[in-house]
């Protein structure tokens, strides 16, 4: 008989290490000290296995139920730690903690995320992108969910689920994934006037952020703030980036999509690894009920913004996100964000649109971690409050309980601490959350009111706000995604409503599909011309930054490159806050000029220029000579050239940009001047390099 106790002990498998100083012993979940983790109990060297086995059982087990239903919308999402920082006291306003003190510091937790993608879309579609906010105060936490677009689709909430039906994949064939040029979505779009606004914001670059770090962030809602006297306020929500407002091209976004799909969430975690850390200042709008008034649209349509040069952003702190994740299950899949979740301070308005939300979140994170004690998930935990995580209530069990309250009182009132025992906690009359008392009136009606009416005078405004190339990019956008509508009669209503926004845009649009303009839609109120609002636009607007900080060079070399140019242009950029990524055609050890070898950071396939914010391309004649054949070295170029980056070169690379069709213009220098082109894309090189609508 052959004597198998040595492989009973634990010694089977072929990879093969034991616990020692640096690895603790490996256990089941309850604990067990496992011997071997390479074998499943057998009957026998290659006989059957056996049920007993609960080592494996119970690791197969766990594994198979490791996922958990993504979320419904935002499911494709990247987050990171960090703190707010009040700049600005609004004590005299808001008594929420985090506001009251100049210098005052207190924890986040943000999520960025997609809406319409599942959990494993590319972080790179047409779409809105979520910003939402967990302040960890020390009177609770504070969900702040907001999104990278001021305005929403719907007015009330009993339309989401159709808005959303309509937009993720078609329910008979599945596709398309994160993308809403597809029938079923500009099918609700043009039945649903009141879209038409956010349908502008999403056509234009908005929806084409470069990284997370260059996105504005808005509450969207009006929300209040209440002050110790209990006197309210109304406020807007803004998030200003500070590494500025930057998009991509959508033909680069399409090339980021296949090269990167993860493109987003590797910027955010390498961006806080090189501590480039993404910061934002807050901003508020402020207002009274007399500014409400005075106003042409209701301040409870989310489909409604109030321009900036109407009521200035107010500037009261800073975020910066300093720590990526430890686990991206534990903290960035577990993270519950609920909007509803408010502390002393702050409060709702009747928008129609936040009153539903107030319900869905904690309803869909019941679906979600299944259980009403998601609050005890450490990255839901209210941390911020004094002593840890102390909720004190007489809330009891429930599925996946983490507590283990000691005593009897899990009731309230009880007189027990008069017999000597723990009593448990009480209401704070003075300082416990007070909801603001407004008078509130009226006959229960399904009804919406006269001041939501106006569809279309935001739209326009949006639109004559634009700089031309931004209003060259919403226009080639509405004809690419209606371009995608297989239903005709869809494309024809979109045109119709289209009309009302802007008669130029609606031309421009038909014009790029060919077809001839519907009539205009009827609408129930006049479209008013309102003052444009420059502090809209990306192109040429308020927070457009000519700046190298925070953005990525790619630097192409190859054999026999000079070394000491090389050297130059990485340590400009370094110098000038940019990140440098040397590319060349071999990663391994490439051969310079001073017969020294260096690594590439990567290789020439595998990043395309897309992926870069600028582009220098330093050669020795004989490699220009040879990437002017070789495919992806042209396309690398030329998409530099194409996505209106700066291009850097010595006198030798010129083959190359000749083969790739790069024709001089600013953006277009030598090495010494490159660093300062790097700065900043060129909008008049478009109209050369494709034909917008
Ligand atoms: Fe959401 N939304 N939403 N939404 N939303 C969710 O909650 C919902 C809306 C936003 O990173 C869900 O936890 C309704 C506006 C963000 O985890 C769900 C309505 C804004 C995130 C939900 C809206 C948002 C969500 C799905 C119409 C910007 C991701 C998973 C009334 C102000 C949060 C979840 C994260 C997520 C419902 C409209 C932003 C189903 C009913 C407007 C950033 O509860």
């Amino acid at each position: 008989m052959t004597d198998h106790s040595a492989l009973n002990q634990g010694n089977g498998g072929e990879t093969h290490q034991v616990a020692d100083a640096d690895h603790p012993v490996l256990t089941t979940n309850h604990g067990t000290p496992i011997s071997d983790n390479q074998n499943q109990l057998k009957a026998g060297a290659r006989g059957p296995v056996l049920i007993e086995d609960e080592v494996f059982r119970e690791k197969m087990n766990h594994f198979d139920h490791e996922r958990i239903p993504e979320r419904i919308v935002h499911a494709r999402g990247s987050a990171a730690h960090g703190y707010f920082e009040c700049t600005d006291s609004l004590s005299d306003i808001t008594c929420a903690d985090l506001f009251q003190k100049k210098g005052q510091r207190t924890e986040v937790f943000v999520r960025f995320s997609t809406v319409a993608g599942g959990a494993g879309s590319v972080d790179t579609p047409r779409d809105v992108r979520g910003f939402a906010v967990k302040f960890y105060t020390r009177e609770g936490n504070w969900d702040l969910v907001g999104n990278n677009i001021p305005v929403f689709f719907i007015q009330d909430a009993i339309k989401f689920p159709d808005l959303i039906h309509a937009a993720k994949m078609e329910a008979d064939r599945g596709y398309p994934q994160a993308a809403t040029a597809h029938d079923t979505f500009w099918d609700f779009i043009s039945l649903m006037p009141e879209s038409t606004h956010m349908a502008m914001w999403i056509m234009s670059d908005r929806t084409l952020p470069r990284t997370f770090a260059n996105m504005e962030g808005f509450g969207i809602h009006t929300f209040r703030f209440m002050n110790k006297e209990g006197k309210s306020t109304f406020v807007k929500f803004h998030w200003k980036p500070k590494a500025g407002l930057a998009s991509t091209i959508w033909d680069e976004t399409v090339k980021v999509a296949g090269a990167d799909p993860d493109f987003q969430r590797r910027d955010l975690f390498e961006r806080i690894g090189r501590g480039d850390y993404p910061e934002w200042e807050l901003g508020v709008q402020l207002f009274d009920q007399a500014f409400a008034d005075s106003q042409p649209y209701d301040v409870l349509d989310a489909t409604k913004i109030i321009p900036e040069e109407v009521l200035p952003v107010r500037i009261v702190g800073r975020m910066v996100l300093d720590r990526y994740p430890d686990n991206f299950f534990a903290e960035t899949e577990q993270a519950a964000f609920v909007p509803s979740h408010v502390v002393p301070g702050i409060g709702f308005s009747n928008d129609p649109l936040l009153q539903g939300r107030l319900f869905s979140y904690t309803d869909t994170q019941l679906s979600r971690l299944g259980t009403v004690n998601f609050h005890q998930l450490p990255i839901n935990q209210a941390k911020g409050r004094p002593g840890g995580c102390p909720f004190m209530n007489q809330q009891r069990d429930g599925h996946m309980q983490m507590q283990v309250p000691k005593g009897r009182a899990n009731y309230e009132p009880n007189s027990l601490a008069r017999a000597g025992e723990p009593g448990g906690a009480r209401e704070d009359r003075e300082n416990g959350y007070k909801t603001y008392p407004a008078q509130e009136e009226g006959e229960k009606l399904r009804i919406r009111p006269e001041s939501f009416a106006d569809h279309y005078s935001q739209a326009r405004l949006f639109w004559r706000s634009m700089d031309p190339a931004e209003q060259a990019h919403i226009a080639s956008a509405f004809v690419f995604e209606l371009s995608k509508v297989s239903i005709e009669h869809i494309r024809i209503a979109m045109m119709a409503n289209l009309r009302n926004v802007d008669e130029e845009l609606a031309t421009r649009v038909a014009e790029g599909l060919a077809m001839d303009l519907p009539k205009a839609s009827p609408t129930k109120v006049p479209v008013i011309d309102m003052e444009p609002s420059p502090a809209l636009r990306i192109v040429r607007g308020p927070l457009e930054k000519h700046t190298l900080e925070g953005r990525t060079v790619g630097i192409l070399f190859a054999d026999g490159t000079d070394a000491g140019e090389l050297k130059a242009v990485r340590d400009a950029v370094k110098k000038a806050g940019g990140h440098p990524i040397t590319i060349a055609p071999k990663v391994g050890a490439v051969p310079l000029s001073d017969g020294s070898r260096v690594k590439a950071d990567a290789q020439l396939f595998g990043q395309p220029s897309a992926t870069v914010d600028a582009c220098a391309v330093v050669l020795s004649a004989e490699a220009a000579a040879k990437l002017a054949k070789e495919g992806a070295a042209v396309q690398w170029v030329m998409d530099a050239f194409g996505h209106l980056k700066a291009i850097g070169h010595n006198a030798a690379a010129k083959p190359l940009l000749d083969k790739a069709g790069v024709e001089a213009d600013a953006g277009v220098t030598d090495l010494a001047g490159f660093v300062d082109a790097a700065k900043r894309r060129y909008w008049d090189r478009e109209p050369k390099v494709r034909t917008l609508a």
